[in-house]
């Protein structure tokens, strides 16, 4: 059809209070089929849902034309996780419908908040990695970057946690039992993916062909979202893949009359996208994992290599049209799979399929830890990928092959670098092949960038210094202010205007308000009510009741003894021992919240969750304590979750070991919501001293380096007891079962892991200048304009944490990318 014909016969639709009730009305009856007489709330959630995202397909077209009119080059941002929590705030922000919505839903007699609540997050990834993944889209829509999110869509995401009995216990999340109404099925775009088989080899040196046969295969279907820039026309695509079962494997045993046999078959192949895997920061080292991350990755490059050759007869230009971004090591499979399509599938030589490679990769490293970084097993590998085995071989070949010519026959260097570990059981180096196939490796903040640089990469930045560079993480202003924190968000229009969700800078403009009259008590004003907001939700969850007018000190993230939630619990115990001592002292009353879950398997870190809500179980119950100390768990710590406790907090823990996170990004959410952080100069909380300024933000404990030296010397954890008295009676406390009088030894391997067994993190060094620094904390809190004051220069500095402003650098220096033009958006949503 005529496309000016096509644009006469749809409905452009108009956003106003009666054109949406209509449109309400007409999606609850003719797409989800319910009389509104018998519609539950769920049904009128996905009526609205479907009345708002018509408004996004409009501009996800014209974006998508213009984007093939311009031969635009494309950033494919490859994720095993996007944490993108719900869809619909983000859809009305965008749209700027927010108001006719709820006035359209009202006047329909639907209760608009409650309606809010119910929508599941899209719970697909762990933590900061994946919720990264989530604001760097929204940044890259925004900036009108042609960014395609490439991931898993899986069955389960992220598990529910339930707490029982002060325990951890998890529950499968089905997030798609209602249906989800933000994703557009494509049953029509379906590629295969092999897995197993063998390897038949015709021919003999470079003319080798090599085939890949007797190959087990799964289908990948792609589910589309729609994901919209902000004050923009520019849209972006989120591809994830579910699996689904061939034909072959349908037909193949029910033509042998084994009815039941084909359905587990289908199960069995189907099950590569049933659920994530819930571990952050380490590796699991699972086959299933493996073929979870082969089935997203040999999707999405058969996918846009297809794409490219749409309109494209040659790969020439491939390194000028795509470049695929690498978010950890996790989807590094793209690399010989690219490699493999480029070579068996279109004849290319070896050495043009390399050279492209290594033009279209690039390749971010997360984190430093050993737990974390993906090795798998040659032989688990060779069964379940024998085609991919081969190529790595052959990269590593070539690889040590170049450093024997620049570098001699220097066997250390060469086992050293191999992109094979021969140590012990002989295993696939991930990240090495990342960087070797490369043409950017980035960290996620200037300390760990460097930190990457000097320890697992060291030997391969002396060998490519150019190819080494920082990009220091960024959060989404849209929702992690402009939604969370609506109160905030008035109080900053009035005073520095709107910019500032799509300019975050702007915010510097707020030190001028500082001595205008009231502008101290209206922030206060605005916290105040977010810590009410909170306060009923615990009270309603938890039956908790607590005082806004405390000070509420806020750690939530996932549980890891690298996070030090154990030192947290220090400093509270230590209060509460502080207290009981002089129950008429004049103490600042405080609300500590801890929540966050803990990988399934992780034992220590579920013991910690247990101790916290002993301890919490202990203070709150006890009358001598009172308001001056209350404690809680709130459990299922996740995005929407956050939405809500971050703006309510006045202090933000960020404690890790010096060294060990690699940027964190709770750190800038709670900063950007007016939250004073207290923490070690690690991952980004040294940017943020620099730009909130020192005197505004607490820093303890040991550097990087003095880490380093410590442990160098011979870390003791016992002589940092010896001389401390009220570390001492902390620890003994945890030891002797004070907060488990029923199983006084409850705790003693968490005892022992400090005192005993090393105390690998050395929270023991850390505790007294920690709790020094929080008699400071209190002793500001004290001054409620000066608490104030630096609170707001907080929310001045953040600016630079921006994810629009990472973005930007990626955008630059890694993927080379410019922005697809497109006419300026009219306010009511189209061109
Ligand atoms: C981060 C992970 C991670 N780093 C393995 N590494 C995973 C590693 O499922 N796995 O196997 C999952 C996640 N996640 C985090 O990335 C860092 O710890 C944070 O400091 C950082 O802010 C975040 C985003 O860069």
């Amino acid at each position: 059809m005529d496309l000016n014909q096509f644009e006469t016969q749809y409905d452009h639709l108009a956003a106003d209070v009666p054109a949406l009730k209509r449109a309400i009305a007409n999606k609850l009856m003719y797409q989800v089929g319910k009389d509104p007489i018998s519609a539950r709330p769920e049904d009128w959630l996905q009526a609205a849902a479907y009345a708002v995202r018509d408004h996004l397909v409009e501009r996800w077209m014209s974006t998508t034309r213009a984007q093939y009119a311009q031969d635009v080059k494309r950033v494919y941002y490859l994720s095993m996780e996007f944490l993108m929590g719900r869809a619909f705030g983000n859809a009305l922000l965008a749209t700027d419908l927010l108001k006719p919505l709820k006035q359209a839903l009202s006047e329909l007699e639907v209760d608009v908040d409650a309606l809010f609540e119910l929508e599941p997050d899209a719970a697909l990834g762990n933590g900061g990695l994946g919720r990264l993944a989530a604001c760097f889209l929204d940044s890259m829509a925004t900036l009108g970057v042609p960014g395609f999110g490439y991931g898993i869509r899986y069955d389960y995401g992220m598990f529910r946690q339930l707490i029982q009995d002060g325990r951890q216990v998890e529950s499968p999340d089905y997030w798609l039992k209602n249906g989800n109404p933000w994703e557009f099925p494509r049953p029509e775009v379906t590629f295969r993916v092999r897995f197993g088989g063998r390897l038949e080899e015709q021919g003999s040196g470079a003319a080798t062909v090599v085939r890949w046969v007797d190959t087990e295969d799964v289908l990948a279907m792609a589910y589309d979202t729609i994901v919209p820039g902000y004050g923009t026309l520019a849209t972006n695509t989120l591809r994830l893949w579910s699996a689904k079962a061939t034909e072959e494997m349908n037909l193949k045993a029910f033509n042998q009359g084994n009815y039941f046999g084909a359905v587990e078959g289908k199960n069995h192949s189907e099950n590569v996208s049933r659920v994530l895997y819930p571990d952050d920061s380490t590796l699991s080292g699972r086959e299933l994992r493996l073929r979870q991350e082969y089935f997203f990755v040999s999707a999405s490059v058969q996918d846009l290599v297809r794409r490219y050759l749409r309109t494209h007869a040659s790969f020439e230009r491939l390194a000028d049209k795509v470049s695929i971004h690498l978010n950890d090591t996790h989807p590094v499979l793209a690399i010989p799979e690219l490699m493999r399509v480029l070579l068996d599938e279109h004849r290319l030589p070896w050495v043009q399929a390399w050279a492209l490679c290594q033009k279209v990769f690039s390749y971010t490293n997360h984190t430093l830890m050993h737990e974390a970084l993906e090795t798998w097993p040659i032989d688990m590998f060779g069964r379940v990928l024998p085609r991919h085995l081969r190529i790595i071989f052959d990269i590593n070949a070539h690889f040590l092959g170049e450093l024997t010519r620049t570098h001699g026959h220097d066997v250390e260097l060469m086992r050293r670098l191999s992109l094979i570990d021969e140590s012990g059981e002989r295993r696939v180096r991930m990240a090495y092949l990342a960087v070797v196939a490369s043409h950017s490796v980035n960290g996620v903040s200037a300390l760990h960038s460097d930190l990457m640089q000097q320890s697992i990469f060291a030997d391969f930045a002396r060998l490519w210094p150019e190819r080494f560079n920082n990009k220091t993480n960024g959060v989404t202003p849209r929702r992690w202010l402009a939604h969370a924190n609506p109160g905030l968000a008035t109080l900053l229009d009035s005073r520095i205007g709107h910019g500032w969700r799509r300019h975050l800078d702007e915010l510097s403009g707020l030190k001028g308000a500082l001595e205008l009259p009231g502008f101290l008590g209206a922030f206060r004003r605005v916290k105040r009510q977010n810590k009410e907001r909170l306060a009923a939700l615990v009270a309603r969850q938890l039956g908790v009741a607590l005082n806004p007018d405390a000070l509420f000190d806020v750690q939530v993230k996932r549980i890891h003894e690298y996070k030090r939630q154990l030192l947290n619990v220090l400093h509270v115990i230590t209060r509460y021992q502080r207290i009981l001592a002089h129950p008429d002292g004049n103490w600042v009353p405080r609300v500590v919240v801890f929540a966050g879950k803990a990988a399934s398997a992780y034992v220590m870190a579920k013991n910690v969750i247990r101790l916290i809500n002993d301890v919490a179980r202990v203070v709150n119950a006890d009358p001598r304590v009172g308001d001056k100390l209350k404690v809680v768990f709130i459990p299922n710590y996740s995005v929407s979750l956050a939405e809500v406790i971050i703006p309510a907090a006045d202090l933000s823990e960020q404690i890790s070991t010096a060294g060990t996170e690699a940027s964190g990004t709770g750190n800038m959410k709670f900063a950007l919501n007016g939250a004073l952080t207290i923490g070690t100069l690690d991952g980004a909380n040294v940017e943020m001293r620099e730009h909130v300024g020192p005197d505004n933000i607490f820093i303890f404990g040991h550097t990087t380096p003095e880490v380093a030296e410590l442990k160098a010397r011979g870390y003791h954890p016992r002589e940092w007891v010896e001389k401390d008295g009220e570390l001492g009676a902390a620890l003994e406390a945890i030891r002797s079962g004070v907060f488990s009088p029923g199983e006084p030894d409850r705790y003693q391997a968490v005892y022992d892991t400090l005192v005993n067994w090393g105390d690998h993190y050395l929270l023991l060094a850390d505790y007294r200048s920690y709790v020094d620094t929080q008699d400071q904390v209190d002793a500001l809190y004290r001054s409620a304009d000066e608490w104030t004051r630096k609170a707001v220069l907080n929310v001045a500095g953040m600016g630079f944490f921006s994810a629009d402003r990472t973005i930007g650098e990626y955008a630059q220096d890694i993927w080379r990318s410019a922005p697809v033009q497109l006419p300026p958006l009219r306010r009511g949503g189209t061109a």
